[in-house]
């Protein structure tokens, strides 16, 4: 007889099982395990790193989707992070240069718990879930991947931001006196920065991810920890968070910052508001022949549209 068995992400909703949970724990084993894993991970102690890769292992599938999944190789060989060079190919050939050790996140601003985290503190392990989304990029291309991490929320309550923190803004690694490769260039105002009102910050959808594929998070991807806000375009989606503030005010984000007249604060994927150099109404699917219809609000409108009743998308970009 012929098993066929499904991938988590063939499964429907309703469907994802402990039967996924298995395939993806004898997956795991097979790569030799820890000892396999544990490399990905020098940001914690051997013990952590451990943990971690297993928890990620072992992550329930908790959003599905009906797209064929972008593969691995795509994911992890196509990416944009200045940092690690301007072309697609750069941050994979380079990914060496960030090191992850020791990693920790300075959190300030209005909140009552400002301080200095460690990965174990900011996220509970034992949480994470894998979510698979569509991600669009602002220069119309786009995937879909299967990210393992927690809603950003939960990291958020740890800080019990106080009543004036209207705004959470994030920065990645910078050492002014070691830059990364991608920073000696002046591309971008470095450090790389980005925000989001904190009703986003605090939505269900929103997502800080140390996981694709049930696998640690590739340099590349931005390892140890990065956001995803899968309804905005990609460049919200900020890579190895070293810094979290809590503010009262609009923070400037590094794409804003470098040009305004193209890149909003909001930038929600809209298909009706062009970028002025090219177009947003379709979009590229890596892998794909044709192109693709882009979706409103990147196809999360029910869920996330009510949150900007009222505002002209059409300025507000
Ligand atoms: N620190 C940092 N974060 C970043 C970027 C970057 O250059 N630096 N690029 C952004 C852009 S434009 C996109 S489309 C996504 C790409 O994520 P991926 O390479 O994991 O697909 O990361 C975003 N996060
Ligand atoms: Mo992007």
């Amino acid at each position: 007889m012929l098993i066929k068995t499904k991938k988590s992400w063939e499964l429907s909703e309703n469907e994802v099982t402990n039967e996924d949970l298995f395939n993806k724990r004898r997956q795991f084993m097979k790569m030799g395990g820890v000892a396999a894993m544990s490399s990905y991970l020098p940001a914690l102690s051997w013990a952590a790193a451990d943990h971690l890769a297993n928890q990620i292992a072992l992550a329930p599938t908790t959003r599905t989707l009906d797209e064929k999944l972008n593969s691995f190789e795509e994911i992890t060989n196509y990416n944009n992070f200045y940092e690690l060079g301007t072309g697609k190919g750069d941050p994979v050939k380079n990914a060496d240069e960030l090191n992850t050790d020791d990693w920790s996140i300075e959190v300030t601003g209005e909140c009552d718990n400002p301080g200095t985290y460690a990965l174990e503190d900011l996220i509970n392990f034992n949480d994470l879930e894998e979510r698979i989304y569509r991600m669009r990029c602002v220069e119309a291309w786009s995937m879909v991947i299967p990210w393992t991490g927690v809603s950003l929320s939960t990291i958020l309550d740890k800080m019990n931001p106080n009543s004036d923190a209207k705004y959470v803004g994030f920065e990645t690694i910078y050492d002014r006196s070691n830059p990364l490769s991608g920073q000696r260039s002046r591309v971008l105002d470095w450090p790389y920065r980005e925000g989001l009102r904190l009703d986003e910050a605090m939505h269900p959808l929103t997502m800080m991810a140390v996981g694709i594929y049930g696998k640690p998070m590739p340099n590349q991807n931005g390892a140890p920890l990065r956001l995803v806000v899968p309804w905005k375009y990609g460049f919200k989606s900020i890579k190895s968070i070293t810094k979290i503030n809590f503010s009262k005010t609009q923070p400037q984000t590094s794409w804003n910052m470098a040009g305004p007249r193209e890149y909003g604060f909001f930038s929600n994927v809209n298909p009706e508001v062009n970028h002025p150099r090219w177009s947003q109404g379709s979009e590229r699917r890596i892998g794909e022949l044709f192109r693709r219809d882009t979706l409103m609000f990147n196809g999360y409108g029910a869920e996330v549209a009510s949150m900007y009743d009222g505002m002209d998308m059409s300025t507000n970009y």
